[in-house]
């Protein structure tokens, strides 16, 4: 288990994180099967199905939630130790002194030495996420805290998202063909894609091979605005700059849905241009793009089976 490496290099104790990843498991495995969505009551982040997001799961479930939580309980502890300790009753004679230059030292150094702990380990995996595979570099292992490393195979497909005002416009780069994805409206979605969820079912899913490394270039409008492409499932948040080529890439290891949205305030519809990643087998994929490239999206899209 990755979370528990990632644990016992820190010097954690195992029996604590034993104690705490059943429970974010369980809570995460109950909610959320199969979908590649956020379900209600929801606890936990996305399902993971790439190695990046495996990273950040292990981040926030490894470092930052014992930071975050040390941190809570020992606040709290202050704040009861005062109310009760100190306040006029239990304290009729406050103390006149207004500065402990040992305290204030403590206050400024311990918050940065826990901000460096937390930032070194962030910086690889950000850098990973970044860093498009070459088939040589490894993966979650280029930092000091390693979360155990991954061999990625160099990208097999690039594709390119351009956020427009408000969509996603997609293009497979080498094929040289290119497709717009809009959402789906209530009365469409419940005739065509009844059990796809609302404001997140588009009318064309970005369909990907699994288990490929796939190249994903973000861009925007050059005449638009700011959007981000983001999909949780992926581990994947990025920019959409107009006149700006951002890089990332994904390599996911199930068949299925994934959702995401565009994550920059961009306008009036911003909350209506949903991301939908649809991840189909090798052979699909190459039934898929065999007709695509032929020129006809409409027989292209014919070759998957339809998901309602
Ligand atoms: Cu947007």
């Amino acid at each position: 288990m990755v979370t528990g490496q990632f644990l016992r290099k820190m010097g954690a104790s195992a029996a604590a994180a034993m104690a705490l990843a059943p429970a974010l498991a369980m809570a995460q495995g109950a909610a959320v099967e199969q979908t590649g969505h956020s379900m209600p009551d929801q606890f936990h982040l996305q399902r993971s199905v790439t190695p990046i997001m495996d990273s950040i799961v292990s981040f926030h479930d490894g470092i930052l939630i014992w930071t975050i939580s040390l941190i809570v309980l020992f606040v709290l502890g202050l704040l009861l130790w005062i109310a009760f300790r100190f306040n006029a009753k239990s304290n009729p004679k406050p103390a006149s002194f207004t500065h402990n230059t040992l305290v204030e030292i403590v206050w400024t150094v311990l918050p940065i030495v826990i901000l460096i702990v937390i930032a070194i380990p962030s910086f690889g995996v950000l850098s990973d996420q970044l860093t498009v595979p070459d088939g040589e570099r490894k993966y979650l292992g280029s930092n000091i805290f390693s979360f155990g490393e991954v061999d990625v195979p160099a990208p097999e497909l690039t594709i390119k998202a351009a956020g427009q005002q408000w969509y996603w416009d997609y293009q497979y780069v080498d094929q040289n063909v290119e497709f717009t994805s809009l959402l789906m409206q209530d009365a469409e979605r419940l005739e065509k894609k009844p059990n796809q969820p609302r404001l997140l079912a588009v009318d064309n899913e970005l369909v990907v091979p699994v288990n490929t490394t796939v190249r994903l270039q973000i861009t925007a409008d050059p005449m638009g605005v700011i959007h981000a492409f983001a999909v949780p499932s992926f581990g994947i948040k990025i920019d959409a700059v107009p006149g700006r080529l951002n890089e990332t890439w994904f390599n996911a290891r199930e068949t299925g849905i994934f959702y995401g949205q565009c994550s920059e305030l961009c306008g009036k519809d911003h909350a209506f241009m949903p991301i939908a990643v649809r991840v189909v087998t090798k052979e699909e994929f190459a039934a898929y793009m065999a007709a695509f490239e032929g020129g006809d999206y409409a027989a292209a899209n014919a070759t998957l089976a339809a998901v309602q």
